[in-house]
């Protein structure tokens, strides 16, 4: 069998592929430190402990790297805020977006699915959003041609075109929609239409991962709001192992207009494509915290840590699972 891409050393411009495992290094270490506190209640310590360990091993690794989506703004995080300078130094000039803990409430309360995730690309290369900012998202698998289905459309209209492409009736359709108040709408709207939703507590970086992933989760669509971050962060795996998504920003207060457009977004109603979340080379990890569908959790066993990491490279379009034994 031929690879359809092998590293020539000739090709054009993209991350070096030794960055994959210093990534997974990066995630694995935090995840480790998460998993402490594992059960605890406390979120802010399971938080600070991932934000640490992170920015810690990331500052081992020789890169010039530039926090772009982060834990928040300078004035509000001591680590991993939004502009701050990460790495050795000495390195690629690199973009990199991170969420140290995503499902903190999941960690807090040892429930499945808390992962540690990062993403890099080249400079310019990830949608810079701040914190608090949320995204509308669509998400489906390489499967279907990308016009299949349009965030602007309505929920009835997405699921029907989904089904009449996949050629089933609406009731084999299951859609992954973060549980919240806000979604009311939505599930009503999917009920009636005959829809299976599988409803998320947290974690919606896995959810959309597993919406594109159909023959593995079952899943055939993302649908709803959540984090911007969780968007772009999603957008960098998706455009490692395939899949189509469309983000809408919701920037409904002036505050968040103003940081947008100092970040670079002069419109805020713009549909942003796959592409533009997340552009050229780039790399994702994650590790788990606690056992989830996407990786599992960190165990601790007697005189060792393992972990379980999902790396992908957008270049080569390579997904690896990476087990690891550590020392302790
Ligand atoms: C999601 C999810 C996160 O927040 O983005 C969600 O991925 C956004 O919605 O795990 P809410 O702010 O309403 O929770 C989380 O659930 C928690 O950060
Ligand atoms: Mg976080
Ligand atoms: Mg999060």
């Amino acid at each position: 069998m031929k690879l359809s891409k092998v590293e020539d050393g000739k090709s054009p411009s993209h991350l070096h592929r030794t960055l994959a495992l210093e990534m997974v290094r990066v995630t694995e270490r935090a995840a480790i430190a998460a998993a402490e506190w594992r059960g605890k209640g406390n979120e802010k310590a399971a938080d600070d402990a991932a934000v640490a360990a992170m920015k810690d091993e990331l500052d081992r690794v020789s890169i010039s790297g530039r926090i772009v989506i982060g834990e928040g703004e300078e004035f509000e995080c001591d680590n991993l805020f939004i502009g701050q300078p990460v790495g050795a130094g000495q390195g690629a000039e690199v973009d990199i977006a991170v969420d140290p803990l995503e499902g903190v409430t999941l960690c807090a309360k040892n429930q499945p699915d808390s992962i540690v995730v990062l993403a890099m690309a080249e400079r310019g290369g990830l949608l810079n959003v701040a914190r608090n900012v949320y995204m509308h998202k669509i998400a489906i698998g390489a499967a279907y041609a990308p016009e299949t289905v349009h965030i602007e459309w309505s929920a009835t209209e997405n699921v029907r075109a989904l089904a009449k492409a996949k050629g089933v009736p609406i009731s084999e359709i299951t859609a992954i929609v973060l549980d919240r108040p806000r979604h009311a709408g939505l599930l009503e709207e999917l009920r009636t239409a005959g829809v299976s939703v599988k409803l998320l507590s947290d974690g919606d970086i896995a959810g959309v991962i597993h919406a594109v992933n159909t023959e593995d989760t079952g899943v055939d669509i993302y649908l709803g709001s959540g984090g911007a971050p969780e968007g772009v962060l999603a957008a960098a795996a998706l455009r490692c192992i395939g899949g189509h998504m469309q983000g809408k920003l919701i920037l409904d207060t002036p505050d968040k207009r103003h940081r947008a457009r100092e970040m670079g977004i002069t419109d805020p109603n713009r549909i942003y494509a796959l592409e533009e979340l997340a552009a050229g080379d780039v790399l994702f990890s994650a590790t788990g915290v606690t056992d989830g569908s996407l990786v599992e959790g960190v165990k601790l066993r007697r005189g060792s840590v393992e972990t379980s990491t999902v790396v992908m490279r957008s270049w080569s379009q390579t997904t690896r699972w990476i087990r690891a034994r550590h020392a302790r």
